[in-house]
């Protein structure tokens, strides 16, 4: 096929396959008539490079869901089947790009790697009405690709834990929007939730307890790995946060000789109303115990997760000399570094010596941000926009409110590009979305913070600027919010999608 411009969207509202893509791809040319699948529609690989098992079993489970219809796997594709084509040569589209035509003569899907096979399905997936029995796909040309590589979703299992089981929903829940970093925030003040060999009362004081007093829990290695495998079959990465130095009341509770005074502090489980009431607690480097742990935890993570980033945290360490704070978020570096991973910390970490390839999360402050050598790479989650924690109204049950309220025009309406002078796109990874769970003890309660909040994210991180207005997003993200309700998800119903 012959390429489409990156700008040569045809946006056709009355179109009703537009209606459901989401996050809008980057050209969308509609056909004419509709390709209906039946029984003996097969879904096969087209000549090429095979190997992506996975996507094609996920893509005739959905295909069933959506549809009713159980279609078989054809070694070989022909006329009126769903064909997925592996293809190397095609480099245009990047890793997660794909090309996806709809016609009389069934479907292609092509990509140059196997993440945009992924994606292509999430998009073929989302053309159906969704109406059992109804099985007909638009016909439409698609071309797409995304903005930035990193559209995140963060939860925080340390101030309220989340199972297993919940944590791999989550994962399927944010695959849908083609959302492909995890960031799992794992240990702070009132929790540390992840088994570290050699360390058990990390876990078995440190993870005994919550926020206002729960009854805690954490991941055993195998747990953790059964997360980061589950995220790979949906090509999400999981970005692991071990919280340093500031937020480790859990770890000094658990470990007397991480403390300078050799005795441990008791457990922690209130809440910081205030951001001036945060970061009361701080590892020192001359503690006996803390060199070893260092080592021991990071070196633990970086052996267990497969993907390239090590988040160390850095946040609000306001019980850290300023000197002590740096030769600390050095210390991590090279340690992270020393094991071939790539450095991520909170956008404090940028008053440290990064070294290339650092990346600072930003969540609050620009003046920090800006400290931040030209070789960082950024991620934005700025808090007034992202925060998944913030009510969405004032009349929002679970949640704080010390960033705004965030409706979902708020989530959708900012530009990662525009928020920080100097901050353009080139030194710009991506765009995340924290959930923060002191306020957070259910999973209903996580599913109604992040849904749709997050489909509003995957959109600023995946389409481009110039494509993006909330009056053509709000039906889409009103179609994906019946979906989300449709399955079951207890979404917040937005009075905005009305
Ligand atoms: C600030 S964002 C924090 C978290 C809190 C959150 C509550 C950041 C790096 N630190 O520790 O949970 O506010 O909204």
């Amino acid at each position: 096929m012959g390429t489409t411009g990156s700008d040569s969207i045809v946006v056709d509202t009355a179109h009703n396959a537009l209606h459901r893509l989401l996050p809008l791809p980057l050209a969308v040319q509609p056909g004419d008539g509709v390709l209906t699948l039946t029984a003996h529609t097969r879904v096969g690989i087209g000549a090429g490079i095979g190997g992506f098992d996975h996507t094609i079993n996920h893509l005739i489970g959905d295909v069933q869901k959506a549809t009713g219809l159980h279609l078989a796997r054809a070694a070989i594709a022909t006329d009126g089947d769903i064909t997925l084509q592996l293809d190397g040569d095609i480099t245009e589209h990047g890793e997660e790009g794909y090309e996806l035509i709809i016609g009389a003569q069934g479907a292609q899907l092509r990509a140059g790697h196997p993440h945009g096979l992924w994606n292509g399905t999430r998009t073929l997936v989302q053309l159906f009405a969704h109406v059992p029995g109804d099985a007909a796909l638009p016909a439409v040309r698609i071309v797409d690709r995304p903005r930035y590589v990193w559209r995140g979703a963060m939860l925080d299992v340390a101030r309220h834990f989340f199972s297993v089981d919940q944590v791999l929903r989550f994962i399927e829940l944010i695959a849908r929007f083609k959302i492909n970093r995890l960031h799992l925030h794992l240990t702070d003040d009132q929790g540390w939730r992840l088994a570290i060999d050699g360390w058990p009362t990390l876990t078995n004081i440190g993870g005994s307890t919550a926020t206002g007093h729960g009854s805690g829990g954490w991941f055993s290695r195998a747990d953790y790995s059964e997360i980061v495998a589950h995220a790979a079959r949906h090509f999400i990465t999981i970005v692991p946060e071990v919280d340093m130095p500031g937020h480790t009341n859990a770890a000094l509770a658990s470990v007397p000789a991480l403390n300078l005074s050799g005795t441990s502090p008791p457990l922690y489980t209130a809440m910081a109303h205030d951001l001036a009431s945060v970061g009361f607690s701080s590892l020192h480097l001359a503690a006996p115990a803390t060199r070893h742990f260092i080592t021991d935890v990071i070196s633990q993570l970086a052996a267990d997760t497969p993907g390239k980033y090590v988040h160390i945290g850095g946040d609000e360490a306001n019980a850290t000399d300023a000197t002590e704070y740096n030769d600390f978020i050095e210390l991590l570096q090279r340690e992270v570094h020393s094991h071939g991973k790539q450095l991520v910390g909170w956008e404090e970490i940028a008053n440290a010596a990064l070294l290339p390839g650092a990346i600072v999360q930003h969540w609050l402050r620009s003046d920090v941000v800006r400290r931040a050598p030209g070789s960082a790479r950024f991620v934005m989650s700025p808090a007034a926009h992202t925060y998944l924690d913030m009510k969405h109204t004032p009349s929002c049950q679970a949640g704080r409110r010390w960033a705004g309220f965030i409706d979902v025009d708020t989530a959708y309406g900012w530009d990662p590009a525009t928020l920080i002078d100097g901050i353009g796109d080139d030194r710009i990874e991506g765009v995340e979305a924290p959930l923060w769970t002191e306020k957070v003890a259910t999973f209903d309660d996580v599913q109604h913070l992040c849904f749709p909040r997050l489909a509003c994210l995957s959109e600023v991180g995946w389409t481009a600027q110039r494509h993006r207005d909330w009056n053509g997003f709000r039906p889409r993200l009103a179609v994906h919010a019946h979906r989300l309700e449709q399955i079951g998800v207890p979404i917040y119903r937005s009075a905005l999608l009305e």
